[in-house]
C-alpha cells in the first residue's frame, strides 16, 4: 500500500524529512555516533568523503575507509531520536521513495554505534570499551511497536522482578545485538555487557540534583542484577532502542561504548577524547572485514 505524504515526509528534493538524505547518499555499513562533532573525528580517517549534509543534530558523511564505503551519522541524544534515524534510514533502503511503496526484497543495513557511556561496575574501568551483547531499554519508545516479537522476555521478567520495577514507568525490554556483528567486533580489548538505555540523563539514570526520584535504589539494584552471568555493565541513552528497531526492521546492529565515567567509583576519564579516538580506530579496523 502506498504510504501517504503525511506519514513518510519527504523534502522538496526527495530526501527524507529529518535526515536530508536520498537513497544514493548512504552506504549499507553505517556508524552511529551521538555527538555531531564525532562524525568528523571518524571521517578524518577516511580515504575520501563523497557526501556531507546536516539538519538539526543529524549530521551525515559518506565516504570510503581503506576502500570500504561507510556512512557516519550523528543521532543526537536519546531513544526518541533513534526512532527518527532508524525509520528514515530504513525508508531509504526498504521503501521506494518515488512510488512510496515498500520494496519486495529486504535490504539489511549493518549499524554500529560508537558511543560514550558510564560504567555501573567497579571492575569495568574508565577508558575501557564495552560491547553490548544485549540492550535493556527503560525508555518507552519501543513499546509503541510490537517489541515483544524480538525481545528476550526471560531477562525482562528477571529484571522487573529483581528491581521491583514500578509499572507506572512502563515495561522495560531487552533485545540482543546482531550475532554477526558481535563476532566481528569481539576481542580481549572489549568487555561484553548488558547495556541499559535510559530515556533521560538525570532522573532516568538515578541522578538527583533538586528533584527526588521514584526509586533512589534503582542504580544499586542495576549494579547487582545478574541474569545467568549477564551483568548490567553500563548505562547510556541509545543502545536498546537501536537494537529493538533494528531487530524489528531486519537490520544488524551492535553498540560499542567508550567508558568515560565509572559511577560506583565516582571517577571520570582524564582524557575522554583519547578513549573515544581509540574506540574509533578499533571500530574502523574491524569494520573493513564486513
Ligand atoms: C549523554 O551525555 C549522551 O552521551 C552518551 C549518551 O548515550 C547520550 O547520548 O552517548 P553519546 O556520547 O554517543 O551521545
Amino acid at each position: 500500500m502506498k504510504i501517504q505524504e503525511s506519514e513518510l515526509i519527504l523534502n522538496p528534493d526527495g530526501s527524507v524529512y529529518h535526515l536530508n538524505l536520498k537513497p544514493e547518499n548512504i552506504a549499507h555499513n553505517i556508524i552511529f555516533v551521538g555527538d555531531q562533532d564525532r562524525v568528523e573525528k571518524i571521517t578524518q580517517h577516511f580515504d575520501r568523503i563523497e557526501f556531507s549534509t546536516q539538519k538539526r543534530e543529524f549530521k551525515t558523511q559518506t565516504g570510503t575507509y581503506k576502500g570500504k564505503r561507510l556512512t557516519v551519522i550523528s543521532t543526537g541524544i536519546g531513544p526518541d531520536n533513534i526512532d527518527i534515524v532508524m525509520n528514515e534510514l530504513d525508508a531509504l533502503v526498504n521503501i521506494d521513495v518515488s512510488t512510496r511503496l515498500p520494496k519486495k526484497e529486504l535490504t539489511s543495513l549493518n549499524i554500529i554505534r560508537v558511543g560514550t557511556s558510564g560504567s555501573l561496575q567497579s571492575d569495568v574501568p574508565v577508558d575501557s570499551f564495552v560491547m553490548s551483547k544485549y540492550g535493556l531499554g527503560t525508555d518507552n519508545m519501543l513499546r509503541t511497536y510490537l517489541v515483544e516479537k524480538v525481545s528476550e522476555s526471560e531477562i525482562e521478567d528477571a529484571f522487573i522482578s529483581y528491581t521491583k520495577w514500578d509499572a507506572r514507568k512502563g515495561k522495560p525490554y531487552v533485545v540482543k545485538a546482531s550475532d554477526k556483528l558481535l563476532q566481528l567486533m569481539a576481542s580481549d580489548r572489549v568487555y561484553n555487557g548488558l547495556t541499559a538505555t535510559a530515556g533521560g540523563f538525570y532522573g532516568a539514570q538515578g541522578r538527583i540534583l533538586r528533584l527526588d526520584i521514584q526509586d533512589r535504589e534503582l542504580n544499586s539494584k542495576m549494579d547487582s542484577f545478574n541474569y545467568k552471568g549477564n551483568r548490567i555493565t553500563n548505562l547510556e541513552m541509545e543502545t536498546a532502542a537501536i537494537y529493538g528497531l533494528s531487530a524489528l526492521l531486519g537490520h544488524n546492529a551492535l553498540s560499542l561504548n567508550a567508558i568515560i565515567a565509572n559511577r560506583p567509583n565516582g571517577t571520570f576519564s582524564a582524557d575522554p577524547y583519547d578513549v573515544v579516538e581509540k574506540l574509533i580506530q578499533y571500530t574502523l579496523e574491524k569494520i573493513t572485514a564486513l
